[in-house]
């Protein structure tokens, strides 16, 4: 594990009081800002420093939630800048704040090797306890006839082994794989120097290409199989019919298939194999071949979905079998036309590929999604200084962030999310937190003003523990995080602790789990927004893990400690 061990006593006390904090660290230079429920602290405040000196707190301000209505009071301990522990006490708790010059550095690293865990199709061998053999080889893949074309016939037998488990279960969506690709390659290209450093300690970490490439070739060789070399068309996703049950991959037993072609699916698969194409470029030695064929098979992709503008997935049309598992239906293919042709014009230069990024571009930013990625396809123009759309897409950002910066001072966390009933729902913590701190990370870099970097270093502090439930909710770092994920993985293992570096879902009143379960199987601890979370395995409304949500994780932790490198 690479759990920071963070001492703390009294998190859950009997009086009530409690001492919320990120659990995990601070930059030196970082504002310390720590949230007491349940007493007005007052004065009462202490901060024993590492060399022993005991200094009050700066400030203390009270502040009233609009979602529970709850009264907290918002703690600045000042001005904090040597590293090491601080013991923060408030009469009979005390909880250990962090400051380093590297705090995010394991859960960076873990955040990325988490998806060396949830490798499909291989033996896992370099993890200890976490070690499995192989399961889903995924060399015998069905046709489904929703897929089936002249030459690729229903019941055709093709091999599409390799790629991510997506989530809490163990299929391949294109969607949500090009998504959570797009998000990390991303950060990759404004910080390539960090990542040529940063090792994972996967099989390839010998090699000469950095490990954040090397875990997204993992990826994208299963891709090369999602293309009907025939038309050019990409499978919607490699698929049970159902949703396997909680065993590990070596149990499963259930056929295979690839299904429906779709646009989305096809114009995501464009868009980040023209990125792949540019960014693995100098890497020929270790990966000869693969820029050209991904280039290639990138513009195939692209005029199959010109051609096919409104093959929309429909999963409830699958007959023979028909398909249960996640859908990741999406009946607005504009974004994913933006990305695409973005990405593409990026690689070849093309006229036609910038009439259509023109053409498509959005009016407004808005967090990514796998449903929504326009914000990939404007992050292409913002990484490139000086290009057409790029003065257009900046201000939009900048026009988002400001807004989301504004009330801080006044909210119940001292951070940009989680104020607004809004920020809370499934995968809020990765599409509300962790993208709109890499929207704020963009506009930092992009304006050159610093202006936004604080803001999100409050949201880490919101996600690692300054929040409502107390939890830090990244699995393996922390003192209280995560124990029992909605994931087949770390629940069928016989392992205690999860697989380390998920991130999970998060607060989410709709409860759509309890919903489905009953109460009797599944009861939240509170309705309230901002606490509607419960640590069971259950709970995939609000405690599952995903690729796309590890991607932003990934995205955003690994920005912010490129940024202290
Ligand atoms: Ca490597
Ligand atoms: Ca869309």
């Amino acid at each position: 594990m690479m759990a920071f061990a963070c001492a703390a006593l009294g998190l859950q006390a009997k009086d009530g009081v409690e001492i919320r904090r990120n659990q995990v660290g601070c930059y030196p230079a970082q504002e310390k800002v720590i949230v007491v429920e349940g007493t007005n602290p007052g004065g009462k405040v202490r901060v024993t420093t590492p060399d022993g000196k005991v200094v009050k707190a700066k400030s203390v301000r009270k502040a009233v939630s609009p979602l529970s209505g709850k009264t907290r009071y918002v703690v600045n301990l000042g001005n904090l800048s040597a590293t090491g522990d601080y013991r923060v006490s408030l009469g009979d708790e005390s909880c250990v704040l962090h400051v380093g010059e590297r705090p995010y550095r394991d859960i960076a690293a873990a955040s990325l090797r988490l998806f060396y865990l949830i490798r499909s199709g291989v033996p896992i061998e370099q993890s200890g306890a976490y070690n499995r053999p192989l399961g889903h080889a995924d060399t015998k893949v069905l046709v489904h006839n929703s897929a089936a074309s002249p030459l690729r016939p229903a019941g055709t037998v093709i091999s599409s082994p390799y790629g991510w488990y997506d989530a809490g279960d163990y299929n391949k969506y294109v969607v949500n794989a090009a998504f959570s690709m797009g998000l990390m390659l991303a950060t990759y290209e404004q910080f390539p120097e960090y990542f040529a450093r940063l090792n994972t300690h996967i099989p390839e970490s010998g090699n000469a290409t950095p490990d954040l490439l090397d875990e997204m070739m993992f990826n994208l060789k299963w891709f090369l199989t999602m293309q009907d070399p025939y038309d050019g068309g990409v499978y919607h996703k490699l698929t049970t019919p159902n949703f396997e049950g909680f065993v590990m991959p070596v149990d499963c037993k259930q056929p295979r298939y690839v299904v429906a072609k779709s646009v989305t699916a096809t114009l995501d698969f464009a868009a980040v194999m023209a990125d792949a194409a540019r960014l693995f470029e100098p890497y020929q030695a270790d990966y000869p071949g693969f820029s050209a064929q991904a280039a290639a098979m990138a513009e195939r992709a692209y005029q199959w979905g010109k051609e096919h503008p409104t093959a929309f997935y429909h999963q409830q049309q699958l007959k023979d079998p028909a398909v249960t598992t996640g859908g990741y239906g999406d009946m607005n293919s504009r974004d994913e036309f933006f990305w695409a042709a973005s990405a593409l014009y990026r690689l070849t230069g093309k006229q036609a590929y910038l009439d259509d990024a023109k053409k498509y571009q959005p009016q407004r930013f808005t967090t990514p999604s796998w449903g929504d990625v326009s914000t990939l396809g404007s992050f292409e123009w913002l990484a490139t200084d000086g290009s057409e759309l790029r003065e257009t897409l900046l201000q939009q950002l900048t026009a988002y962030c400001d807004a989301a910066i504004q009330g801080v001072e006044q909210s119940s966390f001292q951070s940009p999310y989680g104020n607004n009933p809004r920020d809370f729902g499934w995968g809020c913590l990765s599409e509300f937190c962790c993208c709109q701190a890499m929207a704020l990370l963009y506009a930092d870099k992009a304006t050159g003003s610093e202006k936004y970097r604080r803001f999100a270093l409050q949201n880490a502090d919101y996600l690692l523990g300054r929040n409502a439930t107390g939890y830090c909710f990244v699995t393996g770092f922390g003192d209280k995080s995560p124990m029992h994920p909605h994931h087949r993985l770390s629940d069928a293992d016989n392992v205690e602790a999860p697989f380390p570096g998920m991130l999970v879902g998060g607060p989410n009143p709709g409860q759509q789990d309890v919903r489905d379960l009953g109460n009797a199987k599944l009861t939240y601890p509170s309705k309230v927004p901002d606490e509607s979370y419960i640590d069971a395995m259950q709970s995939y409304a609000s405690n599952e893990i995903a690729i796309n949500w590890n991607a932003s994780l990934v995205a955003f932790i690994c920005w912010l400690d490129a940024l202290a490198d």
